[in-house]
């Protein structure tokens, strides 16, 4: 009998067939919930998950005795309980690589476009405002040149720290819990205590994963160790900012402005004020968002589960400790 999986991400019609050619496969792509009662109702059959919109939760692998590996069609995985797959020998495969380059564009357009304040004077060119020309009071502020402070320095922070050093002639600061080496000597890149970097950036970029150590990590303490002057960018995970005292900061000045592709939230409440600040350029959570990449985040997706289900290593495994060789 040919193993199950739930399909619930979204995968092209070729994709699908890939999986349909060894797997039964149940196709509930655009699913956002897993209170699905159909999704529910097929758990117990199911070997194999892919999709990244659901939080998984134990109830939910209690509901599938037969789950042998998940496939999440992202490289961030807060969204799984890890220990607990580990424990049940469920493997968790993710798709890093393929959306570093991508993700990186991301956070350097959320760079310039807040630095520059593009929004707000594309909006302003849209309503009919520019009558006359432009003053002070629209001038943004030089990226070339500053400096670039990762919170986190993993592939994608050191993508974003290449595009800031090698591009735009900036110096590169990162706090990361293992110094960097390599990146030091290619990019002049200098290790700092968060609290030194937060201090000395001119733009803070975070793209640390959401773990118990990182959640909150960014409150209003740390907000006061940033310039006045200084541009927040954060395309990791909403949580890892305490959003309130991020409201706060730029309410009161305390920072410059923010660039966030992600919100504690998702989707953002429509009672949220960061939209409407001026001094805030707010995306749809778009890091990985390209149909080249979303493509290849969930070819990765159907490789590393096709290989998870045959008892093969997969491409990429997040919980190597669940990991049985044959
Ligand atoms: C995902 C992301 O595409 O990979 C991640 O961790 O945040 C995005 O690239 C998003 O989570 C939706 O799957």
């Amino acid at each position: 009998m040919k193993k199950c999986i739930l399909a619930y991400g979204r995968l092209s019609d070729e994709q699908l067939a890939q999986l349909a050619q060894e797997f039964e496969v149940r196709d509930f792509s655009g699913l956002a919930s897993s209170e699905d009662p159909a999704f529910r109702a097929a758990l117990p059959e199911a070997h194999g998950l892919i999709g990244s919109s659901l939080t998984i939760t134990p109830e939910l692998l209690d509901m599938a005795p037969r789950l042998e590996a998940i496939a999440t069609i992202s490289v961030g995985h807060d969204n799984y309980p890890v220990e607990e797959l580990t424990r049940r020998g469920i493997l968790l495969c993710n798709t890093p690589d393929v959306l570093t380059e991508t993700t990186a564009d991301t956070g350097f357009l959320l760079i310039m476009a807040t630095a520059r304040r593009a929004v707000e004077l594309a909006e302003f060119v849209r309503r009919g405002d520019w009558r006359q020309g432009i003053g002070p009071e629209h001038f943004g502020t030089d990226v070339h040149g500053k400096t670039l402070g990762l919170v986190g320095f993993g592939r994608i922070g050191a993508a974003i720290a290449r595009r800031g050093a090698l591009g735009f002639g900036m110096k590169v600061l990162y706090s990361n819990a293992s110094p960097k080496p390599d990146l030091e000597a290619e990019l002049g890149a200098e290790r700092r205590e968060l609290d030194a970097l937060l201090a000395d950036a001119d733009i803070v970029c975070i793209t640390v994963p959401l773990t118990v150590e990182t959640e909150h990590m960014i409150g209003a303490r740390e907000f006061g160790l940033m310039k006045p002057s200084a541009i927040l960018v954060n395309i990791a995970r909403g949580r890892v900012i305490q959003e309130a005292a991020l409201i706060n900061a730029l309410e009161t000045g305390q920072i410059h402005a923010a660039g966030l592709d992600v919100f504690a939230h998702e989707p953002l409440s429509p009672e949220s004020p960061l939209p409407h600040m001026a001094n805030v350029v707010a995306l749809p959570h778009i890091g990985s968002a390209t149909h080249e990449t979303r493509n290849a985040m969930a070819q990765r997706a159907v490789d590393n589960l096709r290989l998870a289900l045959k008892g093969q290593r997969p491409i990429s495994l997040v919980n190597e400790a669940a990991w049985r060789p044959a």
